[in-house]
């Protein structure tokens, strides 16, 4: 039986890999840090299987001590700061939670075994300011926020530590991928729990930064199957990972509040809160190499993304009100 390590398994990621990597035969073990994590419990509900080990992309000798206790085949390298509008406020701990916890996760692998594979989240926020439409492998990085400047770091060191020590390390440069898990201080989320709220009465207006900004919005759980297939090819390669479509924040408001019979003229309002010192304006991937030789694609369409969002956050909302409290 193959043993799988993952960092960040309290995240959207880590619960849908969780599943993945359970349901084909292999023995998972989760990173977790701090102490009494509320989300462990979420964790151990949805994929019972799962094992805790302790450790902190901050901290080297727990991570050497969590390789050491699980003795992995693979790492999945999923922990971060990924929440860019807080890289731009806690810039320091981004680098070193998202940028040097990469390296940290590397040479605890040196250290301990040098025959695990490794896999690297790195995203397409490195494309930034974009050179060119749509990206690929190729496409040079010009990030636009403290996340997107430690995602390259990162990427790069991946690289580094695969030419430098022949290690079985890949990067999966995904592009943006939503669910019904997703945390709520990202922009679909956040819009699918505002349009529930607003149906069921419990909220008026939802306020919003730039709804310009045009995004490759493709569904989790198609995404952590491009991860698992990366490690199971012969030679160690980076990847695109995106749907090859991008629609406006815009688009996304029409669709949910129209999927709830709502029009979200009469509901969004701006607020400067939410825009960035810089923004990344538009985003769309060109995933040729990972359909190819991978044989990945994702199964859900933009439409149908959105409508299950919201769906489900209607169905949360309605069960928090039967229990009288807000559904967190
Ligand atoms: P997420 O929901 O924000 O999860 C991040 C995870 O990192 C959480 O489990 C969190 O643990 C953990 N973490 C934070 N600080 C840590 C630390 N110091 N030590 C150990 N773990 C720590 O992110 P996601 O959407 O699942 O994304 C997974 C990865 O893919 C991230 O690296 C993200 O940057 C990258 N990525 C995501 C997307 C996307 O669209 N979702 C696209 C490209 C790349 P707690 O919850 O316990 O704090
Ligand atoms: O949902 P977002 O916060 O995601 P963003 O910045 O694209 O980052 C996500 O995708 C990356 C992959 O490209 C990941 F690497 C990263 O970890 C994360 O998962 O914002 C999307 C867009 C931005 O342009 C933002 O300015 O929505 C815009 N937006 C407008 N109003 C808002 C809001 N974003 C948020 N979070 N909240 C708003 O009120």
């Amino acid at each position: 039986m193959k043993t799988a390590l993952i960092t960040g398994i309290t995240g959207q990621d880590g619960l849908y890999l969780a599943e993945h990597l359970t349901a084909n035969g292999y023995s998972v073990y989760g990173l977790v840090h701090g102490q009494n994590n509320p989300r462990l419990s979420v964790v151990e509900r949805i994929v019972p299987g799962v094992e805790f080990v302790e450790g902190d992309l901050l901290d080297q000798s727990s991570l050497i001590a969590a390789l050491e206790t699980c003795q992995p085949s693979d790492v999945y390298n999923l922990g971060a700061i990924s929440f860019v509008g807080l890289s731009f406020k806690q810039a320091v701990l981004t680098g070193e939670v998202t940028g040097l916890g990469v390296v940290r996760v590397l040479e605890a692998i040196r250290t301990v075994n040098k025959e695990i594979r490794f896999y690297q989240a790195s995203s397409s926020e490195m494309f930034g300011k974009v050179r060119e439409t749509p990206q690929n492998e190729q496409t040079p990085f010009h990030p636009r926020s403290p996340y997107g400047v430690a995602k390259v770091y990162g990427h790069y060191i991946t690289l580094n530590y695969r030419e430098s020590y022949n290690l079985f390390a890949c990067s999966g440069i995904l592009f943006n991928h939503e669910s019904e898990r997703r945390g709520h201080e990202f922009v679909t989320r956040k819009i699918t729990n505002g349009v529930a709220k607003i149906k069921l009465g419990m909220q008026k207006q939802l306020a919003l930064g730039n709804l310009d900004a045009q995004r490759d919005w493709g569904y989790a759980g198609d995404y952590v199957r491009a991860m698992h297939l990366m490690l199971q090819q012969d030679a160690p390669e980076d990847y695109v990972i995106a749907t090859g479509e991008t629609h406006s924040v815009r688009e996304f408001l029409e669709v949910a509040f129209s999927h709830a019979g709502l029009k979200w003229e009469d509901h969004v309002v701006s607020d400067p809160r939410f825009l960035r010192p810089a923004e990344v304006d538009l985003l769309i991937g060109d995933a040729t190499k990972a359909r190819t030789r991978l044989g990945w694609q994702p199964t859900v369409s933009f439409p149908a993304l959105v409508a299950r969002m919201v769906d489900n956050d209607i169905r949360l909302q309605e069960a928090a009100l039967r229990r009288g409290v807000e559904e967190l």
